[in-house]
């Protein structure tokens, strides 16, 4: 008799970044809809559960020209091959450099797995 023994995931990685800090220029002459393309998170265990499940946007902009915050929406799609095509999209038009010259996001990825695990990215 042979016994294969299969392992069951446990959720013990947290996803990560390749980087913890990424620049991207963008024009302010940029229409809505416009999009900026960003590195997915990975984690080391299985999907969809323990694997990465969320991403979330969380924006720490502050600009003393104006009080909005920045104009971009985190949009995730996963691929076929099981990875995700993370992008920030414009909102709205009217980026204007000389009242907000930076804006400063986080993207935080989580798992969904007992004990949820997080990886930030700004
Ligand atoms: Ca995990
Ligand atoms: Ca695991």
């Amino acid at each position: 008799m042979q016994v294969t023994i299969e392992l069951i995931d446990v959720n013990d990685h947290a996803p990560q970044f390749s980087t913890q800090r990424t620049r991207v220029r963008v024009s302010e002459g940029s229409l809505p809809g416009a999009s900026i393309s960003l590195p997915p998170a990975r984690d080391l265990d299985s999907p969809p559960v323990n694997g990465v499940a969320e991403y979330r946007l969380v924006d720490e902009t502050s600009c003393s020209g104006t009080a909005e915050g920045a104009p971009f929406d985190l949009r995730v799609e996963r691929q076929s091959d099981g990875s995700d095509d993370v992008r920030l999209v414009l909102q709205s038009p009217g980026l204007d450099r000389e009242l907000c010259d930076r804006y400063t996001l986080t993207i935080v990825a989580s798992d969904a797995g007992s004990s949820p695990q997080k990886g930030g990215k700004n």
